[in-house]
């Protein structure tokens, strides 16, 4: 029988545990002796969204009475993942729901496996706008992420004879807990149409179509439960959602279209990482949001504040890339036309309110989009558009400028038939506008916004990324923690700058001991997940060397599996040699239409395939690709690896942050001096870190003038074994020429540099394994990483946000 009476339950727990009963009981309606871990997950996330409700309300309450200034952080994407663990760890809650589901005889862990993973976003993008959320929340700095509230959020990774499948992604299928529908916070949105100028001169956008956002609140708890922030995504709904006429009159199908159409609008996440999908479906889904934002936050504003020209000092909106840069149109729109203010006014307001945040220089994932598309599905915003580029010029052309700089700095691209540049709009919009690493914001000033930046100069600053080590660190990996914890004093868990006490523990055997004894522990788990998954038998002895992130040629998967045939070839030639038994470990995603990206996961799932099953390399080698990478699978990974690969071609990451969740769980970092990586090295020094490769400022050289991979090739006899091996068809037998074409490219054109790099990659490699042969040595590495990179916690990223881009301060907590 199961114990739902009060009665054996120790007198602290007893209103939790009656709290979760009842939810079991009245919300869930399941009965107690029949109920399924799904039914608990549901009651207890009921129970602990109680505790939350009640601070939720106090912070808005808080808001609203002091005028607090808040941050509005417009993203596309919101990699949140699982909320009830998270919840419970920053509640401080999770030993007493653990011991009162206990006493239900109900298993925790098992509770926490129901929540699908919420995969609002594709990569780094959206995972540092959940961590950004959960550092706003931490310290207290009143915020709400708008968003899109995608039907389904990033496709399944299904991975079929080694290739990948897409599947939907469902996970609001069985309900989402989290979530409260606001019907009353709706807001029109409106396409295509005319513009139509009334009789006193002003000018009015009449649309052609309307499609209505609904917004539906998610609570976003800080650490120690102490602020509470809101996650808004906007539903997309048909305003008219059935032509009755049409119905009645037998057109079932035709009747409806009108609503499938706005709906379509939040049905799906794009899943491209690096390139905009050029669809007008997607410039629908930016508008959307974007509008439903700024109309939500100005009504906000002139209810508490009653006054629109003080907009700016209470509000503070970041852009999170380009994606809602069609905003900078909107809220000029909404300030001209709705509010009626003079354009230089609005102008200022406008710009003193947006600030944006780029995150790549790859050409290809710069958006713009064809002005015909603009005219036709947003009217008066592209006439606002040419309004801001007119005055722009202007100005730019009374500082000096002459035709070249003009043509560089405009609004519209008039080289690839007629674009407007979202970044440069984003750009000019916005009071400052910041890079995601110190590398990368350099390369800002002397790439894309080389020309924008002498014009308005002084306005890219410097933001390097973070990642809440609540979720990587806390949660992710309790058993370090707990270790840190024992060993410094839990102050550490308030002030990551206190890692830094680690630093002594370094070189203290006893103490690496311990380290090390962690990582096995979270290894053995890792290994149960991979033989669960794909069946490969793992040794928890051997190096992890991992490499988990989007499939992507500049990130180069590739270059490590040829490090791994490199392995793989030299373990058969010489098997008794005292090698360094490895795990090559692999995840992630491709585009769906990346082509390249999803060769690349067949090779390495076909170079597993033979290793793996090659008797001479046994206890040597294995590599596995793991299947459907996603935030939870990143955070049983991420505790397990001994080696952390961030090997990007040199100048094109403009971050990364997986970078860091590695090395703050003590990984040794082989890698490029790229993004965040440059950082990175600095704080846990050279000696504990594998650096290789060319440098940003010869690999753009080289990309420029051309490189040769038939040289490389020529030179290097370990270089041209692996390629032979792979385009002779050696990992591919039934069909040897699978990877001729992959080879015959590198050769013809490397962009990456994959060849360039090899030779040192694979020194680096020997020094790792040198490392490793020496635990002493590998470990105080270890422990230095881990103590060496407070800096990188979100919460240092956002307090400089908040001091230097937003100036909002943040409330005091109890
Ligand atoms: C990053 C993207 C991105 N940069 C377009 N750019 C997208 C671009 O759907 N789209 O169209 C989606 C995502 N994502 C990443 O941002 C960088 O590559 C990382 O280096 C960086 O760490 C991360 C966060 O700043």
């Amino acid at each position: 029988m199961i114990k739902t009476s009060p009665m054996d339950v120790p007198a602290g727990d007893v209103e939790l545990h009656e709290l979760i009963v009842n939810k079991l009981i009245y919300s869930v309606a399941a009965r107690e002796e029949r109920a399924g871990p799904r039914d608990w997950f549901l009651a207890t996330t009921l129970a602990v969204r109680d505790r939350i409700i009640d601070r939720w309300r106090l912070c808005n309450a808080a808001i609203a009475d002091e005028g607090r200034k808040q941050v509005c952080y417009l993203s596309m994407e919101f990699l949140i993942g699982r909320l009830l663990g998270d919840a419970l760890g920053n509640l401080g809650m999770t030993d007493q729901v653990r011991r009162v589901l206990a006493g239900l005889e109900v298993n925790l862990d098992e509770v926490l496996g129901q929540e699908p993973d919420a995969a609002l976003g594709n990569g780094g993008l959206g995972r540092l706008a959940a961590c950004f959320m959960d550092s706003m929340s931490s310290l207290g700095i009143p915020a709400i992420g708008y968003g899109i509230r995608y039907e389904h959020g990033l496709f399944r990774q299904l991975v079929r004879e080694g290739q990948q499948q897409e599947v939907p992604e469902d996970w609001l299928s069985l309900g989402n807990p989290w979530e409260f529908e606001r019907s009353s916070v709706t807001y029109d949105v409106g396409f295509g149409g005319h513009v139509a100028q009334a009789a006193d001169g002003q000018l009015e956008w009449v649309p052609g179509e309307t499609v209505r956002a609904i917004a539906y609140d998610t609570p976003v708890v800080g650490w120690r439960g102490r602020w509470v922030n809101t996650l808004r995504l906007w539903s997309a709904r048909a305003t008219d959602p059935l032509h009755l006429d049409a119905f009645n009159s037998g057109d079932h199908v035709g009747a409806q279209l009108a609503r499938v159409r706005a709906e379509a609008i939040s049905r799906v996440l794009y899943p491209g990482d690096d390139s905009p999908a050029g669809q007008e479906l997607r410039l629908r889904q930016e508008y959307f949001f974007a509008s439903a934002s700024l109309q939500d936050m100005i009504r906000r504003h002139v209810r508490l504040h009653g006054d629109i020209l003080t907009l700016a000092d209470k509000i503070s909106v970041q852009l999170n890339d380009t994606h809602p840069a069609v905003g900078v149109a909107e809220l000029m729109r909404l300030l001209v036309d709705v509010h009626e203010l003079e354009w230089e006014k609005a102008w200022e307001i406008s710009r003193a309110t947006f600030s944006y945040t780029n995150h790549t220089l790859m050409p290809e994932a710069l958006e713009s989009w064809p002005v015909p598309l603009m005219e036709r599905l947003l009217p008066r915003n592209m006439q606002i558009i040419y309004m801001i580029n007119g005055r722009h010029l202007e100005a730019a052309r009374a500082d000096g400028a002459g035709d070249a700089l003009l043509s560089a700095v405009s609004l519209i691209d008039e080289h690839h038939g007629r674009r407007v540049r979202m970044g440069h709009l984003a750009f000019i919009g916005s009071h400052k506008v910041n890079g995601v690493s110190a590398l990368h914001t350099g390369l800002m000033k002397t790439t894309v916004f080389a020309e924008l930046n002498r014009v308005c100069p002084g306005r890219i600053t410097n933001k390097t990324n973070g990642i809440t080590f609540r979720r990587w660190l806390l949660r992710a990996n309790p058993g370090l923690t707990q270790l840190i914890v024992d060993t410094i004093g839990p102050r550490v868990l308030d002030d990551p700058e206190r890692l830094a006490d680690l630093v002594p523990y370094a070189r203290d055997a006893a103490f690496q001991q311990e380290f090390a004894a962690q990582r096995q522990v979270a290894k053995q788990a890792l290994v149960r997940v991979v033989q669960e998954r794909i069946g490969v038998q793992l040794d928890p002895h051997a190096l992890f060397d991992v490499q988990i992130k989007r499939i992507h040629e500049y990130k180069r998967q590739l270059l490590n599996i040829l490090h791994t045939v490199w392995l793989y070839n030299a373990m058969r030639a010489q098997p008794t040699s005292p090698w360094v038994p490895r795990a090559k470990i692999f995840a992630g995603k491709a585009a769906p239409s990346y082509r390249q990206a999803k060769l690349i996961i067949r090779l390495a799932n076909d170079v597993a395939r033979v290793v793996n099953s090659d008797p001479t390399v046994r206890g040597l080698l294995k590599v596995a690709f793991l299947p459907n990478y996603n935030v939870t699978l990143a955070e049983s990974i991420i505790p397990a690896a001994d080696l952390s690969e961030q090997i990007s071609t040199a100048g094109l990451e403009a971050s990364g942050t997986g970078n860091m969740k590695f090395a703050l769980n003590g990984a040794l970092t082989i890698g490029t001096l790229d993004g965040a990586n440059v950082e990175i090295s600095e704080r846990v020094g050279l000696d504990n870190i594998f650096i290789f490769g060319l440098e940003a400022g010869p690999a753009s050289v080289l990309r420029r003038d051309g490189y040769d991979a038939r040289a490389a090739m020529a030179a290097s006899d370990d270089l041209s074994g692996v390629l032979e091996a792979i385009s002779s068809g050696v990992f591919s037998p039934g069909e040897p020429d699978r990877y001729k074409g992959l080879v015959e490219g590198l050769l013809a054109h490397d962009h990456f540099l994959v060849t360039a790099d090899f030779d040192s990659y694979v020194r680096a490699q020997r020094h790792v394994a040198t490392r490793w042969s020496s635990p002493s040595d590998w470990w105080r590495s270890a422990v230095l990483n881990t103590a060496n990179v407070a800096w990188f916690s979100s919460d240092r990223t956002i307090q400089e946000y908040a001091g230097e881009i937003w100036q909002v301060r943040a409330a005091p907590l109890d």
